[in-house]
């Protein structure tokens, strides 16, 4: 490699490794730090959005979904039940290449989570279920959080089909039902309010975050000591 880049990666790797380290001792001394995970599809990136766009384009003379009229986070299912064969066809656009990495973000979503990164005391994770189809998913993500959100970013990736097992203080999610391993995890599941999960009757377990222009700074500082 040109010397160069290899200075530039050498320089970005050393900053890095300051960064934790000062983590660590704050961390060590005070024991205070709030730990976020956000939640990547239907959160900060428009999965519900980009797949339409794509399905319509892909099947232009089958009926679809909108946005209005879509209910239940599995839009297979729902895609089942219009019609059987769209189960199969909702399927086949997010396990394509390029569906992820295309996502729109969500309004609000990357400065948000650009600024809780900067507050003091606070970790913040993306978290994110990839799909089991993992030919272009998994690589897609990591794209789009470098693209969207930095390469530093890389470092607060965990990609896990059990959110349950992950420890933090709040997870940001618009599944509304977020089941594992782990009968008691440790975050506060605040529900992030999506096409599908709008029509949900209040629920006493879960507080919502309506959009990124809700207060999420106010539920932040909520759960710090
Ligand atoms: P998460 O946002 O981390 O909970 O990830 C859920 C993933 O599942 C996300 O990529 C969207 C995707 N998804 C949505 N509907 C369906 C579906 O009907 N079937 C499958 N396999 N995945 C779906
Ligand atoms: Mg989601």
């Amino acid at each position: 490699m040109p010397l160069l880049p290899r200075l530039l990666r050498l320089v970005r790797q050393e900053a890095s490794s300051i960064y934790c380290r000062r983590r660590c001792l704050t961390t060590m001394s005070s024991g205070k730090r709030l730990r976020v995970l956000v939640d990547m599809d239907g959160v900060i990136a428009d999965f519900e959005g980009g797949f339409l766009k794509k399905y319509r384009a892909r099947y232009p003379n089958d009926p679809f979904i909108t946005l209005e009229d879509r209910r239940g986070f599995w839009v297979s299912t729902q895609y089942g039940q219009l019609r059987s064969d769209l189960c199969e066809k909702a399927i086949s656009i997010w396990e394509s290449k390029n569906f992820f990495i295309e996502l729109e973000p969500l309004p609000g979503g990357v400065e948000a989570v650009k600024e809780m990164a900067q507050m003091e005391n606070t970790d913040v994770f993306i978290c994110t279920s990839p799909i089991k189809h993992y030919h272009h998913c998994p690589y897609e993500k990591y794209a789009w959080v470098e693209k969207h959100l930095g390469p530093d970013f890389l470092e607060q990736i965990i990609l896990t089909r059990d959110k349950t097992v992950v420890t933090g203080d709040i997870l940001i999610d618009d599944k509304p039902d977020i089941l594992g391993v782990e009968p008691n995890p440790t975050w506060e599941h605040v529900l992030f309010t999506a096409c599908h999960n709008k029509h949900l009757p209040p629920c006493t377990s879960h507080r919502r975050l309506l959009s990124w222009a809700d207060d999420w700074r106010g539920i932040l500082d909520s759960k710090r000591g």
